[in-house]
């Protein structure tokens, strides 16, 4: 309901008054218009562009469904293949590559202007079977070889790439993953160096979980981070994937991105979802939100999915939109941060 009542004419006078308080107020507009804080931007992906932030979401192959797509369109600044990319996927046997799935995601985010994230080179799940069983050098030569590929083939279309996933264990000791029990300790740096040459331009991150606050894994990293940063190996920022649950203690949250910050390297939020509803869940996402915002080299934030119904964790309803696409109350929360992150 208005308040104006219907069938009322307007006198020349009034008209005449209208248009001058009108161009006032149109004058004041301009005025806010060019003032970054002025207005609430209405999508997440243009909130968080307010304060030079991409906010972010993983996708599945689920383009071509019409509420999945329009979402994604207008909410997203930014993606990320949630399994197109990875080893397995991109290199199923030896020296043979199918990029189709990682170059179809790349060609919709160029069409529309969104940034891309690359995930990931190096991991020690989701290899193909033939790389599960090669030993010492051979495995160092697939290794090299997958990441020069990989990077090389999308040179250029990458913002950020996870260049190494999950290499640590929670007590902050190295994985004894294939990697590192073939090649030793060097593996990481190295795959580092090998992705710096085929892409020079995108940022190379480590990505883990469990690093949502300060404790012996997030030590861990910072220690290797700190090490590569002072020996020139080239790391640019570091993923905190930020898999929680409503009472996840965020207490070290922000004060842990601003300390791999304060070492020169971007940080972001990588895959972020949060198990559970209502109140509580926005909680958790409204603390994520702004500690990133508080971070000035926290450049962007992602979100593991668009949609509950397709989320690996879909019985914990952790995403920001319900399977209906509707938005939830964990989305107000996100998009209230961002925007006021740019006031
Ligand atoms: O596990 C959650 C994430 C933890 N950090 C790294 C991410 O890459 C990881 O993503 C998940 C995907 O969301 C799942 O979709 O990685 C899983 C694999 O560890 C993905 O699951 C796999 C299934 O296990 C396979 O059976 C399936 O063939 O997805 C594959 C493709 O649909």
């Amino acid at each position: 309901m208005t308040s104006r009542s219907p069938g009322k004419r307007t006198s020349r006078r009034t008209r005449s008054a209208i248009t001058v308080a009108a161009s006032g107020v149109l004058a004041a507009a301009a005025v806010l218009t060019f003032s970054p804080t002025a207005h609430a931007a209405d999508t997440l992906g243009g909130a968080a562009a307010q304060s030079g932030r991409y906010f972010g979401a993983a996708v599945a192959p689920h383009l071509g469904e019409t509420d999945y797509e329009s979402t994604l369109n207008r909410e997203f600044s930014s993606v990320v293949a949630e399994n197109a990319m990875k080893w397995d996927a991109t290199e199923p046997s030896p020296g043979q590559f199918n990029f189709s799935g990682g170059d179809e995601l790349v060609a919709y985010a160029k069409q529309r202007g969104k940034f891309v994230r690359g995930h990931t080179l190096v991991w020690h799940d989701q290899q193909p079977g033939w790389v599960q069983g090669l030993t010492g050098d051979t495995l160092r030569q697939a290794m090299r070889n997958h990441i020069t590929k990989v990077a090389g083939h999308y040179a250029g279309k990458i913002d950020s790439w996870d260049v190494v996933n999950e290499a640590f264990e929670g007590d902050g000791s190295r994985r004894q993953s294939n990697l590192q029990k073939q090649l030793g300790n060097g593996w990481i740096e190295d795959a580092f160096r090998t992705a710096k040459a085929a892409d020079p331009k995108a940022k190379l991150c480590y990505n883990d979980y469990g690093t949502d606050g300060i404790n012996a894994k997030s030590d861990a990293i910072y220690r290797m981070v700190q090490d590569f940063r002072a020996r020139g190996v080239p790391i640019d920022c570091v993923g905190f994937q930020s898999h929680l649950a409503s009472n996840s203690d965020l207490s070290t949250y922000r004060q842990n991105l601003q300390r791999f910050a304060d070492l020169g390297v971007h940080v972001q939020i990588t895959e972020l979802d949060v198990g559970g509803s209502g109140a509580a869940q926005a909680n958790v996402y409204r603390q994520v939100t702004q500690a990133c915002v508080a971070v000035a080299r926290c450049n962007g934030i992602t979100v593991w999915g668009v949609t509950d119904k397709y989320s690996w964790r879909a019985q914990e309803t952790p995403l920001l939109f319900n399977g209906a696409y509707q938005k939830k109350e964990a989305y107000g929360a996100v998009l209230a941060a961002l925007n006021s992150a740019a006031s």
